[in-house]
């Protein structure tokens, strides 16, 4: 082992602290206070340590098309014996054999086709969480016919957004989601700023048994469906506590995507600092430094971190519980994946965050209709199921809405725990939650709603009719009632 020489470590970290001053003090230096004009220069691009995130990053599915402007990929989903735990076997639902899949990567303005093809043991489909597709590649049993074991469906994308979005089934997804099928789905933009060195991260969990099966997807009946089946074993990019490697002050931006089907993500990173860029719909308006990421399933985030030196080199990246149930207490903090910095001396080039990074025009809205939503619970013959305004998904006549008409909808949450809403197809902004407008202005396909709370959201109606859904994201939770159908004509 390489003796550590601690004088020459010391006078780094002085450096270092001088250099985390400057960094402070440079952090929000760029902004406007009128933002106009391409946002400002990001981090400087220092070469990360080699081989920084091959223990840990997803592989990047192959682009078999060569033209410009095209990204077409072979996606097939498949049953795949993986050593999750050490030593266990465990035969996983995958898509190309791995949990997660692989990464999609295009760019803004590509379109995207997904050749996929079923052979799982039963039907499936893919949707496409966050992309503004068209309705009939949206990957519900609303817009298509699931695709049958041995089935190829063509999906064709056509890509309008910079943003970290994902993709998992639509029918039984519960479980098939439970069972390890998901992947990301990252659009770059080639106008953005660099931000740091790009690290998609797909957290999740998954149950297993002692002798390595899955635990059964509907496990504990209706208590699971009830309370939302959370896995035994945690999952950074499918993997039990992997190593992502890194050097002080060479800034990475993790995009983060919480795939679990119930287990909200409550992501702490001891002893460095993390800066919210952005979440489900691409960059935020503005960068805001934060202690924590909390992740609701189907919510994604993008964070960039500088990483500072640590006393013995590496810290462990946690996972914390989220009281969604309001009791009262939390489950212990679980390490989720090692980030270990090299022993370099730490780079303290003057650190640019820009506070402004994109700028985003508030939903128009002239004398919108506005929607009412209470999600809630209900008796049907002794057995508690939920739903949204009274009426469960299979009573539920679909809302409508018209295409080109931005609406309000209001949601309120009548029991006792929270639920992330979705709404497939258009992005919303947050208005307020109880009266309070969010911190930074950004474009959303999920939001938390707390129990009692009142949350109201603008959504773009662009053009693009059909019949979508919108449900809460605790999958089992949408299983037990809580989803509608929404009709927005032309
Ligand atoms: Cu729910």
């Amino acid at each position: 082992m390489k003796p550590r020489n601690r004088p020459q470590k010391q006078a780094a970290r002085l450096r270092w602290g001088a250099g985390l001053i400057a960094a402070c003090l440079t952090l929000f230096a760029c902004s406007d206070p009128e933002p106009s004009g391409p946002p400002d220069d990001g981090p400087v691009r220092v070469d990360p340590p080699a081989g920084w995130d091959s223990d840990i990053a997803p592989p990047t599915a192959e682009d078999l098309d060569p033209s410009p402007g095209i990204v077409e990929v072979a996606l097939e989903a498949r049953l795949a014996t993986r050593e999750i735990l050490p030593g266990v076997r465990t035969e996983v639902w995958t898509y190309n054999g791995g949990i997660p899949g692989p990464t999609l990567r295009a760019r803004r303005g590509d379109r995207l086709v997904v050749r996929f093809t079923n052979h799982l043991p039963e039907p499936t489909t893919v949707h496409w969480h966050g992309l503004r597709v068209a309705a009939e590649m949206d990957g519900t049993d609303a817009a298509q016919q699931p695709v049958r074991p041995g089935e190829t469906f063509v999906y064709t994308l056509d890509l309008l957004d910079a943003g970290t979005y994902w993709y998992h089934p639509h029918v039984h997804s519960s479980w098939q989601v439970g069972y390890g099928l998901y992947g990301a789905v990252v659009v770059e933009d080639p106008e953005e700023p660099f931000l740091g060195d790009d690290l998609v991260l797909v957290l999740s969990d998954i149950g297993i048994e002692e002798d390595g099966t899955l635990t059964p997807g509907n496990d504990s009946g209706w208590f699971g469906d009830y309370f939302g089946r959370e896995g035994n074993v945690l999952l950074a990019n499918g993997k039990v506590l992997p190593t992502l490697r890194g050097r002080a002050g060479v800034a990475q931006r993790w995009r983060i995507v919480n795939a679990a089907r119930s287990r909200y993500q409550r992501l702490s990173v001891p002893g460095q600092q993390m800066v919210r860029l952005g979440g489900d719909g691409g960059l935020a308006e503005k960068a805001l430094p934060v202690d924590e990421i909390v992740l609701a399933p189907g919510e994604r985030a993008e964070v960039l971190i500088i990483p500072r030196p640590q006393p013995d080199g590496a810290v462990r990246v946690q996972w914390r519980d989220w009281d969604r149930f309001h009791i009262g207490t939390l489950r212990d903090p679980v390490d989720l994946f090692t980030f270990a910095l090299t022993e370099d001396a730490p780079v303290d080039a003057t650190v640019r965050v820009p506070e402004r990074l994109r700028t985003i025009e508030p939903v128009s809205l002239s004398n919108p209709p506005v929607q009412r939503l209470e999600l809630m619970e209900k008796s049907v013959d002794g057995t508690g199921v939920l739903g949204i305004n009274g009426l469960t998904a299979s009573e539920a006549p679909p809302l409508m809405a018209h295409a080109g008409v931005n609406e309000v909808w209001e949601l309120t949450n009548s029991t006792a725990y929270d639920h992330p809403f979705h709404l497939h197809g258009f992005f919303f902004q947050v208005l307020d939650i109880d009266g309070v407008a969010p911190a930074v202005r950004e474009w959303r396909d999920t939001v938390n709603v707390r129990p009692g709370t009142r949350v109201r959201m603008a959504i773009q109606f662009d053009n693009r009719p059909g019949m979508w859904m919108f449900h809460c994201h605790i999958l089992d939770h949408a299983d037990l009632g809580m989803m509608g159908m929404l009709h927005v004509m032309p």
